[in-house]
């Protein structure tokens, strides 16, 4: 049977893949790029559960399977958490992660070192067609570069730089990138619930 990976985001459909794989999950992993005629859902939550659940909901609902979803971004702490949900228009059009990138970069200015701590965060979402749902999460934490290296990941891979790393994100092979990230934490801690929910 099928399991609906309910995202666009080709970064987040690579990544999840490579964690769900460890899972050995009986499941054909279909992504929502499968179902062109759902349409996408409005991200109307203020939290990334939130959205999560409403991403995860729409595609069990249109498709009948169980979907997982992520709902994730990038949360400055000189920016009171900004762009957070807003990650993925931060500079207005969606999903162009380098003019978002560059935008941050240009409000952050030369601010010092020990002022641009940042995290990844990631809401992991399960609904199944019958409604059930659950939700778990997982964060990155580390500082924020002042300007972009490697050529890895997606988003803003190039510019976090995670607490303990000299690398940024864009730098670390997709497996160690895996096995510290708020969408690893996060999917990890899910696989038990899948076991549990869709066996
Ligand atoms: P879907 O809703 O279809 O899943 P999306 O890209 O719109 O795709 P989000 O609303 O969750 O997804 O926005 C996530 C944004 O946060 C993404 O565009 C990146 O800019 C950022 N982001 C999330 N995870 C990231 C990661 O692991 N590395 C770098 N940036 C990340
Ligand atoms: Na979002």
């Amino acid at each position: 049977t099928r399991l609906i990976l309910a995202t666009r985001n080709a970064g987040k459909v690579t990544e999840l893949r490579a964690i769900l794989s460890d899972a050995g999950l009986p499941h054909e992993l279909v992504g929502a790029d499968a179902y062109p005629e759902v349409p996408d859902v409005k991200e109307t939550g203020v939290t990334f559960a939130e959205n999560a659940l409403l991403k995860a909901h729409a595609l069990a609902q249109a498709t009948g399977y169980p979907a997982i979803a992520d709902d994730s971004g990038l949360c400055v702490d000189v920016l009171n958490g900004a762009p957070g949900i807003f990650s993925a228009r931060w500079a207005g059009a969606h999903g162009d992660d380098r003019a978002n990138l560059e935008l941050l970069l240009s409000q952050l200015g030369d601010i010092p070192d020990e002022h641009r701590g940042a995290h990844f965060f990631c809401a992991a979402a399960l609904a199944l067609p019958d409604g059930t749902e659950r939700v778990v999460e997982g964060r990155l934490l580390g500082t924020l570069r002042h300007s972009p290296v490697g050529g890895g990941g997606f988003g803003y891979d190039p510019i976090l730089q995670p607490t303990g790393e000299t690398r940024t994100c864009a730098e670390l092979t997709p497996a160690e990138k895996n096995a510290i990230s708020h969408r690893g934490q996060a999917f990890r801690a899910l696989i038990p619930v899948l076991r549990e929910l869709l066996a």
